[in-house]
């Protein structure tokens, strides 16, 4: 097992990875920049390195100071998290190439996902299920008007280099679909660097349904269920759950084997998930992530793993700790990601926390790397901490979440605390009752009775 691993990330992940590294008794280096020196995983950590100056371009992203930072200190293996080089397969061939062992999947894996008609072409080859659309990427105008008759309106342009929303766009007739492809594509160019577009059937009101894989190098591959991760706003996830409201038995039994005999025809490596909408009943494959993601503990607290021990020693070449026929799912569970930011606006509110209580009791979780004192830089995600709550079922969970909102307090900042405790009272939510569209709707709404 590794003696030493470097974590290149900041903030809760930062404190999630060396709480795993801790209990396997392995040293850490966290690495920071002038703006995280008081941060707690610099506090925490076994060492810290300083690699650069306050914007991530020139620390936390900037790949050589991470890698001297790793060789300085003897590091073996390095964990990205999520978000900054986590999904930079330049980066997971970089530390391969200095003999050190990046915990993630292979340089290869990262790429293939990252080209989002290549990753959909290997989700069809793989049997997974995907939305009805353009074979490969859409050739000209006039293929874009052939597309979008066959396929039928409306349809959704994406971006191959895209991903997680941006560069997309809806043509709902095929007197739109020419400046929808057009725009798409200058978007895609001008954002990514790469004009190749592709189109698929828009679905007007699905969920955003993911699942959990995990994968080991001698082949064993399991899924640890899905999230769902339908409330979000312009692509952020504000809160998820699992297991989803929205599925039975049949269905989630399905999905979960499709998507572990896909992984496993892929020879994936490590952990992974896979993105789904789900729509009267049938599932559609939109993308996958290849890296941990910030909502793995709802999946820890009904399967009782730790996702970044698993990481770890998959690494190491390892065997999954347990087999499909081991997992137990167990009750409900509902992360709220707590921001600095303003409810109603969403405008970025760092600066110095005055006060803070945490709170706790019987199935209450928070993964957070801030104290009383700290200042919060304004060079970062907002991002600052996580409410898990665990339940025996959904309405034990959603007694248990709203106590657990009423008692954390936060003070100096503003957060979005207040949205969650409003969102507890809306009958949709407590019925779980909502699309990927519910949010934005409900807080339009609000924001126009605000205003009248
Ligand atoms: C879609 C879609 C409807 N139809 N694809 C947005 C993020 C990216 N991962 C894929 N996205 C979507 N793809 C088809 N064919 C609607 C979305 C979408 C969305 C998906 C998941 C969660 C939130 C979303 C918000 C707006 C649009």
């Amino acid at each position: 097992m590794f003696e030493k691993v470097l974590i290149a990330n900041r903030g809760e992940i930062a404190l999630r990875i060396h709480r795993a590294c801790q209990e396997m008794g392995i040293k850490t280096v966290a690495v920071h920049s002038t703006a995280d020196s008081e941060a707690m995983h610099v506090r925490l950590a076994d060492e810290s390195v300083c690699i650069g100056p306050p914007p991530a371009a020139k620390s936390y992203l900037h790949i050589p100071s991470i890698i001297a930072a790793a060789e300085i200190t003897g590091a073996q293996a390095i964990h990205p998290g999520y978000g900054f080089l986590s999904e930079n397969a330049k980066f997971a061939e970089i530390v391969t190439q200095h003999g050190m062992t990046f915990i993630g999947p292979t340089a290869d894996h990262i790429r293939l996902m990252g080209d989002k008609i290549a990753a959909k072409q290997a989700a069809i080859d793989t049997g997974m299920p995907v939305v009805p659309g353009s074979d490969g990427a859409i050739k000209d105008e006039a293929d874009a008007k052939a597309n979008g008759k066959r396929i039928g309106y409306p349809v959704l342009i994406k971006a191959a280099a895209g991903g997680g929303g941006r560069g997309m766009k809806v043509a709902r007739s095929e007197d739109e679909v020419l400046e929808a492809y057009n725009t798409a594509r200058s978007e895609a160019k001008a954002a990514f660097g790469n004009d190749e577009v592709y189109m698929e059937k828009y679905l007007t009101h699905p969920r955003h349904i993911e699942i959990q894989v995990v994968a080991d190098s001698l082949g064993n591959v399991i899924h640890l269920g899905e999230r769902d991760c339908s409330l979000q706003r312009r692509h952020q996830k504000v809160l998820e759950e699992a297991p989803s409201p929205a599925l039975n038995a049949e269905d989630r039994a399905r999905i979960g084997q499709i998507t572990a005999d896909a992984i496993k025809k892929l020879g994936y490596l490590g952990v992974g998930t896979v993105e789904y909408l789900f729509e009267d009943g049938e599932f559609y494959f939109i993308e996958m992530n290849t890296r941990l993601q910030v909502e793995h503990p709802v999946t820890e607290m009904i399967t009782g793993l730790d996702l970044v021990r698993e990481q770890i020693r998959i690494a190491d070449g390892a065997q999954l700790s347990v087999s499909q026929e081991n997992v137990k799912f167990n009750g409900h569970a509902i992360e709220c990601r707590v921001n600095a930011e303003n409810p109603s606006t969403f405008r970025p509110s760092p600066g110095k926390i005055t006060g803070y209580h945490p709170p706790g009791g019987l199935g209450v979780r928070l993964d957070s790397a801030i104290y009383a004192g700290y200042a919060i830089p304004p060079n970062y995600d907002s991002l600052i901490g996580k409410l898990i709550v665990h339940g025996r079922d959904r309405a034990e969970c959603l007694m248990r979440l709203r106590r657990a909102l009423n008692e954390m307090v936060i003070t100096g900042v503003e957060t979005t605390l207040p949205l969650f405790r409003d969102l507890m009272n809306e009958p949709d939510v407590i019925n779980g009752d909502y699309s990927i569209h519910w949010l934005e709707k409900n807080l339009k709404a609000k924001a126009e009775e605000a205003g009248s």
